[in-house]
């Protein structure tokens, strides 16, 4: 099957036993009758399973071609769970430039118990070559990064990953299942914030994993279950069909993308445009090479790095929403250092690049000229 088939029949056979609805009911209940003590139709309690999360989780395993997916509460809850397949004294390298609210999971939590986090550049494969010891167990990585949109060599890392029997995981949330699929790269397990673009319609929080391998997916789902971060039965149902329309939504979340990042490169009050479709990204090659298409994630940053003149760009858009997330039928834009990476200590935020001018923009479906025209009134106000 092809992927915009199955974007929308993937993972979906016998989805509705009872009627064959076209759509799974949302089984909204915590619990099932047993007709004796361990005897039920295949669920027991919707923290250990529910209909309708199995048929997201179905879904969202077929379009990333892994095995088992799995789905939590929210894109946090999914980390949390992939952290917990670690121990006191295990190291993790990750990628410096990526979510806040994921730095501080890994900094402010993890730490804490006893695990060890390395944050680094991942340009230079040789580098995280570098930090291996015998203590190291995963890398982990963003691809596009949040927010500067670094792209990493999935499958560099991947046979760097497998030569020391690390844990390779990339957060697919920038990217999608439509652009890249870190599984056939070599990855062992893709995570989603699939609150952005899986969902795409800025309604819903929600976190997935996708896994090949029999092994890691029993660990994980008995994580699942067991710490209990689960997605509940209406959000898997909204984040279901969210998935329908994906690589519609994808499709011209990139045409927007390029339009308006071809359109802030050449307007002398833009300093950088960070967008890996620019044949002078740093990472072009790789993106060309993995990727379908660029994104719908642009960020920039204003002359003279003044946070002011960002604060009243963003305060004088009109047609896009200032606001965290990303990845919504609608544009928004944010200011990460006050925002969504404001979790990152300032030296360490400026060290790698998130200074206070610069600005992202999550590009929606909307018209393009529309977009356009608002960025231009923006940056002239
Ligand atoms: O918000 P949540 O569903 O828990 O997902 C966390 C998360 C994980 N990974 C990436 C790459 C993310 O961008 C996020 C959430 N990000 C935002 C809310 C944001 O505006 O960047």
């Amino acid at each position: 099957m092809k992927f915009n088939t199955k974007a929308i029949h993937g993972g979906q056979d016998n989805i509705d036993p009872a009627y064959d609805a076209v759509m799974p009911p949302i089984y909204q209940t915590s619990t099932y009758r047993q007709s004796s003590p361990g005897e039920h139709k295949g669920y027991a309690y919707s923290r250990s399973g529910n209909p309708t999360r199995t048929a997201l989780e179905k879904a969202i395993a077929s379009l990333e071609n892994g095995k088992q997916g799995l789905a939590f509460a929210s894109g946090l809850a999914a980390i949390d769970a992939v952290m917990k397949l670690l121990k006191p004294g295990d190291e993790v390298i990750s990628t410096n430039d990526l979510y806040g609210g994921t730095y501080r999971l890994f900094n402010r939590i993890f730490k804490s118990f006893g695990i060890k986090f390395h944050f680094i550049g991942f340009s230079d494969v040789s580098k995280i070559e570098s930090y291996v010891n015998e203590n190291t167990k995963m890398i982990w990585t963003e691809t596009p990064t949040n927010p500067l949109m670094h792209i990493i060599d999935i499958a560099a890392v991947a046979d760097l990953s497998k030569k020391y029997n690390l844990k390779l995981i990339v957060d697919n949330t920038f990217a999608t299942a439509y652009l890249q699929q870190p599984l056939d790269l070599g990855a062992d397990i893709v995570m989603h914030s699939a609150t952005k673009y899986l969902g795409g319609h800025s309604d819903v929080v929600m976190g997935t994993l996708v896994v090949k391998d029999d092994e890691l997916a029993d660990k994980l789902y008995f994580i699942q279950n067991a710490s209990g971060g689960i997605a509940g039965p209406m959000d898997s149902f909204l984040v279901l069909r969210g998935l329908k329309t994906l690589h519609l939504r994808m499709q011209r979340h990139c045409e927007n993308g390029r339009v308006l990042a071809e359109y802030l490169a050449q307007h002398p009050q833009v300093e950088n445009v960070y967008w890996p479709g620019f044949a002078s990204h740093p990472n072009h090659d790789i993106a060309k090479k993995q990727m379908k298409d660029f994104g719908g994630m642009v960020s920039f940053t204003t002359q003279g790095n003044k946070q002011g003149d960002a604060v009243k760009f963003l305060e004088n858009l009109k047609v896009f929403t200032l606001a965290e997330s990303l990845g919504g039928v609608e544009s928004l834009a944010g200011h990460p250092a006050s925002m969504t990476h404001a979790s990152i200590p300032k030296e360490e935020r400026e060290k790698i690049g998130v200074v206070d001018s610069l600005i992202r923009l999550s590009v929606g479906i909307e018209d393009e000229e529309d977009l356009r025209m608002d960025l231009k009134q923006a940056l002239e106000a």
